[in-house]
Parts: C-alpha cells; structure tokens; sequence
C-alpha cells in the first residue's frame, strides 16, 4: 500500500496518476480496440448504433441500465441526489464495469467501447475530486485501485473517438432524451465535465497520450455527423470494413 496519511477531508492528493505508457500486451493485441469518448449527452450510443451493422465490429454500449437498477439500487439516482455521500461508490462501481467491458470481445476484429476506466478516472472522478466530493482517503483508495488494475490488466486501446461538442449542445440533447436522473444536471457540470475531456485528449494534461485521438465534432446537425462517421469509417475500424 502507499505510503501515505489522511487527516482530513481537506487532505487531497492533487491529481490523478497518468496511466502506464504502452506495454507488450497492446502491441500484442489482436483485436482493434476503440474507445468512444464525449461529454454526457453528446451521442455516443447513437454513434456505436451506426457501427452495429458491420459484422467485425462488436459494439459495448454502457451499461446504464445496471447502474440504475444495481440488484434493485438506483445508484445513479442516489449519485445525483447526493454526491458527497455516492460518488465514490460510483466511480467503483462504474470503474468494474468499464473493467467488463475492457476485458470483453477478445474473439472479435473490432470491438468498440462506450467509455472507459479512463474516462471514469479523468473525467467524473477528477471532478468529484476537484469540487470537493471525493477527497482525502475516498480519494487515494479510488486512485490507487485504478493505478492497480490498469497495470495488472489489458486496457489499452488502438484509437480514442472524441465526440466533442459544446456543453450547451450536450444539455440541450440530456433535455431531450429526458433520463429521470438527469433532470437536475446543471449546465455548469457539462462545462467542467467537457473541459475535463479537453484536458485528457486535447491538452496532455492527464499524461502523454500514446494512443491516437480522432476528435469529431458532433455538435453539427445530425445529417452532417452522419456524413464525418462515414468520411472517418475506414480509419475508424483500421480498414476492416
Ligand atoms: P455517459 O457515460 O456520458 O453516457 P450517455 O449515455 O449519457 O452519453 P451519450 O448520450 O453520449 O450516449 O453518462 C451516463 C450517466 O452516468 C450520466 O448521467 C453521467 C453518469 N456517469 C457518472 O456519473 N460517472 C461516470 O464515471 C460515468 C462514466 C457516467
Ligand atoms: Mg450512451
């Protein structure tokens, strides 16, 4: 274990640990991995819906529905109503899943993440750290579990899909899809969540980024999105299709 002490919940480590650069496993890996990133509402299961209908692709959409009925706990519904009190149970739970969804579809050509532990770690857990929801002990457990399975497991990945649009676009689309969880999302934390993803995938903040990054803007009409997928296909799934 680290070596470290906590006496507070004021007595945060400052950022998260950058994951390990790239081992033998990714070299060795058969099958393309694609992780598909994006603030929350942005359309990443609309996205991985359009690669469904290629035979080599296996699509992993997110498992929300298990976090919304955890043997029967809405956890999603208790994160948003209390944070403070949830968002470390979360962010493991959701960090297993993810862990699933990593470890899944070796037998495949292509399989295509919703999300990933990474994304659970710089993104949501790196915002629950900064706003003071996940602190001192919470904090290092959390970090420390991830910086465990990340070098113990196969995580990698050959490509990271960005679908980057505006904070105000993403809340227009959680408005309209209407989750019952979601009601009470402010615009403020699509703004930290969308400059958390800038930050990993645009600016290096999280690490120097070994795998490449496609960014797409999604914040266009639907039609237009559509025509980048299919402009980008090839280079998406690494010539498969
Ligand atoms: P997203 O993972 O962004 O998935 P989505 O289906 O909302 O996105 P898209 O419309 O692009 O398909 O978020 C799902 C919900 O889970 C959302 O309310 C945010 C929450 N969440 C966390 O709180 N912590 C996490 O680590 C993750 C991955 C999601
Ligand atoms: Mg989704």
């Amino acid at each position: 274990m680290a070596n470290r002490s906590f006496n507070s919940d004021e007595d945060v480590i400052p950022s998260p640990t950058p994951s390990p650069p790239r081992t033998n496993e990714d070299r060795k890996r058969k099958t393309r991995t694609v992780l598909v990133e994006g603030n929350i509402g942005c359309g990443k299961t609309t996205f991985l819906k359009y690669f469904e209908q290629f035979k080599q692709v296996q699509v992993h959409p997110e498992p929300v529905s298990e976090w919304t009925n955890y043997n029967g706990f809405n956890a999603l519904d208790q994160l948003y109503s209390d944070p403070k009190r949830w968002c470390f149970a979360f962010e493991a739970m959701v960090s297993l899943s993810m862990l699933n969804h990593h470890k899944s579809g070796a037998d495949c050509k292509i399989k295509m993440l919703e999300r990933s532990m990474y994304s659970a770690k710089y993104c949501f857990a790196e915002n629950f750290r900064q706003d003071g929801m996940m602190a001192g002990v919470d904090w290092a457990i959390f970090n420390e579990m991830h910086s465990y399975l990340e070098s113990k497991e196969d995580i990698g990945a050959d490509l990271i899909v960005y679908l980057r649009a505006s904070p105000e676009i993403c809340f227009e689309r959680l408005r309209r899809r209407n989750r019952s969880e979601e009601a009470g999302v402010p615009l403020e934390y699509l703004r930290k969540l969308h400059n958390l993803h800038d930050d990993w995938l645009i600016h290096g903040k999280r690490g120097k980024l070994t795998t490449p990054v496609l960014i797409l803007d999604v914040g266009k009409e639907l039609c237009e999105v559509k025509q980048d997928i299919e402009k980008y296909r090839h280079e998406i799934i690494g010539g498969f299709d």
